[in-house]
């Protein structure tokens, strides 16, 4: 996605300049131009591209013929080969409409160039056509700070003290655990892997009766507020007479009963587990519960902002894991930190084993790749053909030894060569496969790494509680010291492929109490994101 766009003569006077927002440019493109031209670089025109070490990646194009300077930014993430695709376009349109006007003038050369900018200021359509946002809730937020705004730390101290049901009701870690995830930036642009087999990529109007006292006789159809425009909130007020609601006395159960079931049908209809969709209801009906909606404010505000803050009290754990904080804290101690993927078959942990790699190493972390499933015939030769393009160093030992001493080993080895990170793949393993699950709580045991990552598919429904539940069980359970270890954050995968069911986020949240670290998009290296919390709850309010 282009952020912005910047047309420059090599005597330093801008011709036209675009940004997305305050901070896309933040790096001078004088600085670029400066170096760019004291370097000499007077040969033929070129492309060069720079990683900002902020939010996006520059590329710098440079028209010796014409000695015009074009830098476009683009958002972090944006596939290098998408991004030089994109400048070439942005390259060939504004240099002929550019050369167009230089040819046509007569004026000085100043005058010109702030000639030409007027001229150009009508361009917003072509870089409206070059921005292709990625949906807003993989939007990568380079120092994420998930806990900020409306819902702090301190704020969710004192939501604890409330009496919801859910915090009683879920066996997650919220009121002693939780996170913020603060990931420092870090352009990711190495190199991209050729495509992987990619699977399929997809994978009443209502009678409007007036009723202000009794909102649970509305003849609302769940099913019908999930069909047409707006939010299902909107087409929900719209078919029941629930925007009607006045304040003349508090809510009561009977009020809410037809507005929760339509709650619940549109949290299914987003792929969100039954028992996580019963939670949010049950923690909206809490706080709508005995209250009064004010003149000003009306029941559909009232009911969103219920429904958006029990998705907060959810997907908004207060720990933060700051991972590249943490890698730094074991380098101080000449300590490898180790983090072992888990998951069941298939899910992607191998691929996003090697985008963690990538991004790692894009934050000047040294890595090791432990190739650990011994299982799975090509799962060796697989990873270590990630390693080959990522470049970075493979402990293996074939298909024989156990795996539990393969990991051993690898971290010894990083140990010795100062290698920051150690990197486990292990073999997919249904939750139910008693001997499988047993074998990964004891490399989990022997090697007690520093992060267990959890990796689950986006496509999940239901299933994805009884995953969790059950790696969590098996990690508890088969711990031969009795210590309490938990899976400690989630990677969801293809992201890409599920439009705007992204339930399954909240139901893995709900069922581990795990923060999500990182979120897998696509088949590239680069396909990372952190996920921003704000913009998953929004898209579940959609
Ligand atoms: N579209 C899409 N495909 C992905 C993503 N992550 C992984 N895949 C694909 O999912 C398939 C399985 O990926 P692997 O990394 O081999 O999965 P795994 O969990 O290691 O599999 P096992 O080792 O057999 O358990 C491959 O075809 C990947 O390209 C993603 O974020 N988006
Ligand atoms: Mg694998």
């Amino acid at each position: 996605m282009l952020q912005g766009l910047s047309i420059f003569h090599n005597t330093g006077l801008a011709i036209f300049s675009w940004r997305s927002d305050d901070d896309a440019l933040k790096n001078s493109p004088n600085t670029l131009i400066d170096t760019f031209l004291i370097e000499g670089h007077t040969g033929p025109s070129f492309t060069f591209a720079k990683s900002d070490k902020n939010s996006s990646t520059t590329h710098l194009r440079y028209d010796a013929e014409h000695a015009l300077v074009f830098v476009a930014d683009f958002a972090y993430g944006t596939p290098l080969e998408r991004s030089l695709e994109l400048m070439e376009t942005v390259y060939n349109e504004c240099k002929t409409k550019i050369v167009d006007q230089l040819a046509r003038t007569q004026e000085k050369h100043s005058d010109t160039c702030v000639s030409i900018a007027s001229r150009l200021s009508g361009w917003r359509p072509l870089v409206d056509q070059l921005q292709t946002p990625p949906p807003t809730y993989l939007h990568h937020q380079p120092t994420c700070q998930l806990v900020e705004g409306e819902y702090d730390v301190k704020a969710r101290a004192s939501d604890e003290a409330d009496d919801f049901p859910s915090l009683s009701e879920s066996k997650s870690r919220y009121t002693d655990r939780g996170f913020a995830v603060r990931v420092n930036s870090a352009a990711t642009e190495k190199k991209s892997f050729q495509k992987f087999d990619r699977s399929p990529a997809k994978f009443a109007h209502m009678q409007h009766k007036r009723n202000d006292k009794q909102l649970g006789e509305c003849s609302g159809d769940p099913a019908a507020s999930l069909n047409g425009n707006g939010s299902w909130l909107a087409r929900f007020s719209r078919t029941t007479s629930f925007q009607n609601f006045t304040g003349r006395r508090s809510l009561r159960d009977d009020d809410l009963t037809n507005v929760l079931a339509h709650l619940k049908a549109a949290m299914l209809q987003k792929n969100v587990a039954s028992s996580s969709a019963d939670l949010i209801c049950n923690m909206t009906r809490a706080t709508l519960l005995g209250s009064t909606i004010s003149a000003t404010e009306t029941m559909q505000s009232a009911l969103r902002n219920a429904v958006r803050r029990s998705l907060r009290r959810i997907l908004m754990p207060v720990e933060e894991i700051d991972l590249i904080s943490r890698i730094s804290a074991a380098r101080a101690i000449k300590k490898p930190y180790v983090i072992v993927f888990i998951g069941v078959n298939g899910v992607g942990k191998s691929t996003s084993l090697s985008k963690v790699a990538n991004w790692l190493l894009a934050n000047n972390v040294s890595v090791l790749v432990s190739a650990c499933d011994t299982f799975r015939a090509g799962a060796v030769e697989q990873l270590r053909t990630h390693c080959q393009r990522l470049e970075v160093p493979l402990y293996e030992r074939g298909y024989q030894k156990d795996p539990a001493v393969i990991a051993q080993e690898a971290v010894m080895q990083a140990k010795r060569q100062g290698l920051d990170v150690v990197l486990i793949d292990t073999a997919g393993r249904m939750q139910d496969n008693e001997p499988l699950m047993r074998a990964l709580s004891k490399l989990i045991d022997i090697n007690s790494p520093d992060l267990v990552l959890f990796v689950g598919e986006a496509l999940v429904g239901n299933e994805a509680v009884d995953q969790l539940e059950k790696f969590n069980a098996a990690l508890q359970d088969f711990d031969r010291k009795g210590r309490k270890r938990l899976i400690d954050a989630i990677l969801i995968s293809k992201f890409d492929t599920i439009d705007d069911k992204i339930g399954a986020a909240l139901s893995m949240v709900h069922a581990s109490g795990a923060p999500i670290l990182f979120v897998g998009c696509g088949q590239t290296y680069q396909d990372l994101r952190v996920p921003n919390v704000e913009n998953l709850i929004e898209s579940l309010l959609s």
